[in-house]
């Protein structure tokens, strides 16, 4: 389904003048305005291929209607969002859920969209109908060398899907770990997983990334083999240059200071990118800044202050990845909210009076560097964001133009109320 300018237009104009007087208002305060919203247009996110459709979880199910029942409507999705707000302009794909059958097709269609193709995740926390080996008890760690050995080509296998599509960086997510006291030996678990991964790193592309992505815990209970930064960045320094940590929101242990890690892997140059999501529990994978806005907003604080301090490119030398999952929202719906979320958190990131911070920093000034980050982060930064979408050609209020103009109904007469997509 494609969405027509000449309709965005005209939702547009319905909205015009109260934009108008909000973003004139908003930008009178800001003197480098047209710097911030040309940072803002250039800043895109990738949408995770799997989280197009209706997860769940090991309780129930709840199917959506209209869901993606193949790449190419993955594709078709991911083109209607960025259509309605020009910063999704990639897509994350994950193997085997989504294994191109036609690589030139798919380009074709992602240049149609106007999508790249963000980093491929690899998956051995599955087992797959054809599969020899089982993953039960772990893949890059396993104590048996023919499944390490399964699951270091099934890596390899997904950078050549990546490399054929353009992509420039793996993924790689370890489910393995332990779920009870003396299951696994610590030591023989981290060196099985350094010398698969060294094998994988050896493989890849001289342009590429290997993203290691770090997880607290589940599905294993006790003890994660990449479980948190520190064991991330030890296998990042160890693999190479083109190794880098990636922060997953959701990975960490309740009340965990990720703006601080943040901060830290930008400084060591081992942070490669984020799996952007909220949570209040566990992984919960919820809408970006449903739960802990103010906590995106320092991870983003962080970020800039990082990245410039580094002279980094900020729309591109860092992965920008959202992962998420949807059980009682429209997935659409639900990544338009997440990319607005990180959007404002960025744009409030870059209104941060950097000068006046670091004096109060410098003065032991506590309350006054707290009003600083307090007062951008209660600056309603809505109609600069919005702004941008405009002069991109975007919709003002992209989830009022998604109901206005019945998008899902239109995908359920297209794909049928039973259409189910693969992923989480
Ligand atoms: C693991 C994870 C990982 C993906 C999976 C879909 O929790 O965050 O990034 O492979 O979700
Ligand atoms: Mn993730």
């Amino acid at each position: 389904m494609l969405v027509e300018k000449n309709k965005i237009a005209s939702h547009n104009d319905s909205l015009l003048s109260a934009h108008k007087r909000k973003f004139d208002f908003s930008a009178s305060e800001i003197p480098n305005i047209d710097a911030i919203l040309q940072k803002i247009i250039d800043f895109n996110i990738a949408i995770p291929s799997w989280a197009l459709g209706t997860g769940g979880t090991r309780f129930g199910r709840f199917s959506g209607t209209g869901e993606p029942r193949s790449l190419e409507e993955k594709m078709e999705d991911v083109g209607l969002l960025h259509a309605l707000n020009q910063s999704s302009g990639a897509i994350s794909l994950h193997i085997p859920w989504d294994i191109p059958e036609n690589y030139t097709a798919i380009k074709k269609l992602a240049s149609d969209y106007g999508l790249q193709f963000d980093a491929v995740n690899s998956n051995t926390f599955q087992d797959q109908s054809n599969q020899v080996l089982s993953y039960k008890f772990g893949s890059l760690q396993h104590v048996n060398k023919s499944v390490r050995k399964q699951a270091i080509d099934h890596n390899i296998e997904v950078i050549k899907h990546g490399v054929e599509l353009g992509s420039k960086a793996l993924t790689v997510w370890l489910s393995d770990g332990s779920t009870f006291p003396g299951q696994l030996n610590f030591r023989k678990a981290f060196q099985n997983t350094l010398e698969s991964l060294e094998e994988i790193y050896g493989a890849l592309p001289n342009d590429w990334k290997m993203f290691v992505e770090y997880k607290c815990c589940e599905p294993n209970f006790y003890s994660m083999t990449v479980g948190d930064w520190g064991q991330s960045l030890l296998y990042a320094n160890k693999l190479g240059d083109k190794a880098a940590t990636l922060v997953d929101l959701g990975h960490h242990l309740p009340n965990a200071n990720i703006e601080q890690i943040v901060a830290l892997l930008l400084m060591e140059g081992k942070l490669g990118g984020f799996h952007f999501n909220d949570s209040k529990y566990g992984d919960d994978d919820l809408t970006v800044g449903s739960m802990k806005p103010y906590q995106l907003f320092l991870i983003f604080n962080e970020l800039v202050e990082g990245m410039d301090a580094r002279g980094m490119n900020h729309a591109k030398d860092l992965g920008w990845m959202i992962d998420a999952s949807h059980n009682v929202k429209d997935p659409l719906e639900d990544l338009l909210q997440s990319v607005e979320a990180i959007q404002i958190a960025y744009a409030q990131a870059l209104l941060v009076d950097r000068k006046a911070l670091v004096l109060a920093q410098d003065n032991n000034d506590v309350a006054t560097a707290q009003e600083i980050l307090q007062d951008t982060f209660r600056t309603d930064v809505r109609s600069i964001v919005a702004e941008a979408r405009l002069r991109t050609g975007g919709a003002l209020n992209p989830i009022q133009f998604f109901r206005s103009e019945k998008v899902r109904a239109q995908l359920t007469k297209d794909r049928g109320s039973k259409s189910v997509a693969t992923g989480l």
